[in-house]
């Protein structure tokens, strides 16, 4: 397992913090945000540790195909998938990304307008 002690998401993953798990797999895990933007909001991560998707692609192991392959999953069984849903990676701080470990998130469950702000 690929961790880093300092990582929020990682801590997650080691079970030091609690969350709202709702869907999991042997290295993936996905989870209710703590601050929702929709009626749906989980987030999607793999469990070892990459800083943001562009790192997690690089990898190349076919880790990212199932972190996406998860977010359908969730969004499955959040039963959005038939109305449509958004998958979000933001990519650096300039995008909004706050938690640098890659992170999907996973967010419907209303209307989302486009372009995001
Ligand atoms: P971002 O794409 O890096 O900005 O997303 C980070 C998300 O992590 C953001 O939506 C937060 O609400 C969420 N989050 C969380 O779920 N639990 C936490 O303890 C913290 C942030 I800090």
């Amino acid at each position: 397992m690929v961790s880093e002690a300092d990582c929020l998401f990682c801590r997650i993953v080691a079970e030091e913090i609690p969350a709202e798990i709702v869907h999991e797999t042997g290295r993936t895990l996905a989870f209710r945000d703590i601050d929702p933007k929709a009626p749906t909001h989980v987030l999607v991560i793999p469990k070892d540790h990459y800083p943001d998707a562009a790192a997690l692609a690089a990898a190349d192991h076919g880790l990212a195909d199932e972190v996406i392959k998860a977010a359908h999953a969730v969004a499955e069984q959040e039963g959005i998938a038939g109305s449509g849903y958004r998958l979000v990676f933001n990519t650096g701080a300039q995008a909004g990304q706050t938690v640098f470990h890659v992170h999907g998130h996973v967010l419907g469950g209303r209307g989302l307008s486009w372009p995001p702000g």
